[in-house]
């Protein structure tokens, strides 16, 4: 894919990426401080460090397109428009979540927002978007599915099948890999030779572009490209966002493996912080709009939190409801 040189998103898209990114950092922090204190019970993936991607994804995929994630997906569900009660509800087990509580913190779905699948199986969720891509096309709908997942995803076996045949059947589907530098407690240079992940689009004749993932401007440029190609039936894109999680692969990991200077040279880059300086600086926002979205985004989270945790957890009669298609022939 050519990349044309690109003049920043209207300013509409750009003041939405910065509300998107302040409720992500506010929902993380919040499951964090939740879990970290003991309020909560839960397991969570913390996503903190890797908003401008998400935001920029979620600024440019419609509504009707749909999106399949992973465990640490919290941000990519907010960028599509998932409720945060329901993101909530689903990883405190209540009732009221879209699965009702069953599909915990790694199976969150929603597809009245298009989140069609989470997965806490690494890479399993892009041979599934091919399947959605191949709906989308066989149906010839106006539809395309993105598909976000980690570097370390990048190495599994059905990363390359997904990829040949979204590349052989020509799919609306964008691959968006989120590389924050580890897999798990791993860095990329153990598991990989690899320089740019992107270039591992090459091997199945289909294009591949880094970018600054935590750039929004920039992520949301190419992602709308890849986006347009794949609604226009030009086929597949991936987009390596280069990026970097400031917490734990998941809460109670001690981050021993990071080193401090590397920790502290991405928060120095912190993308929040350094987008609001930019809009300000280009006029996009003023000072009081800039605050008055961050004050609103620590409100909705609030306001969720308390209604998620006033819900009833599920009955115990309802374990088996919604587990098998045919409880009467379940395995007991
Ligand atoms: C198939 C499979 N292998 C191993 C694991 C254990 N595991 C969970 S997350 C993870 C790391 C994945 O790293 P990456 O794809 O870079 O995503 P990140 O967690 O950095 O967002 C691993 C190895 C798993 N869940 N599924
Ligand atoms: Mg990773």
């Amino acid at each position: 894919m050519e990349m044309r040189p690109s003049s920043p998103p209207p300013a509409a898209v750009r003041r939405r990426m910065y509300e998107l990114m302040t409720l992500m950092k506010a929902a993380d922090d919040r499951m964090t401080k939740g879990i970290t204190t003991g309020e909560f019970i839960a397991v969570y993936f913390p996503h903190r460090g890797q908003e401008a991607t998400a935001a920029a994804l979620g600024a440019a995929l419609r509504p009707t397109d749909q999106l399949v994630t992973t465990y640490r997906g919290v941000h990519d569900h907010i960028g599509k428009g998932v409720p945060l009660v329901d993101l909530f509800a689903e990883i405190l087990g209540k009732d009221i979540a879209p699965g009702r509580g069953k599909a915990g913190t790694m199976h969150i779905a929603s597809p009245q927002a298009g989140v069609m699948l989470s997965t806490g199986i690494v890479g399993a969720g892009i041979p599934v978007a091919v399947g959605l891509a191949l709906a989308a096309q066989l149906e010839k709908a106006d539809r395309v599915v993105a598909v976000t997942f980690g570097d370390g995803a990048t190495n599994t076996g059905a990363f390359h099948e997904a990829a040949n045949m979204a590349a052989v059947w020509n799919l609306p589907l964008v691959l968006v890999c989120q590389n924050n530098l580890y897999g798990e407690k791993t860095p990329i240079g153990m598991t990989m030779k690899t320089k740019q992940i992107a270039d591992r689009a090459r091997a199945y004749e289909f294009p591949g572009v880094r970018v600054n993932g935590n750039d929004p401007d920039e992520a949301y440029a190419t992602l709308s490209e890849a986006i347009e190609r794949a609604r226009a039936g030009e086929g597949p894109t991936l987009v390596e966002c280069m990026t970097f999680r400031f917490r734990g692969h998941s809460i109670g990991d001690d981050m021993v493996y990071i080193p401090k200077e590397q920790l502290a040279d991405a928060e120095a880059k912190d993308p929040i912080p350094t987008y609001r300086a930019r809009l300000l600086s280009s006029g996009v926002c003023t000072e009081e709009e800039l605050s008055s979205i961050e004050a609103t985004a620590l409100n909705t989270v609030e306001e969720a939190v308390k209604t998620v945790v006033d819900a009833p957890l599920p009955s115990p009669e309802s374990l088996m409801a919604h587990v098998y298609a045919n409880p009467d022939k379940a395995p007991v």
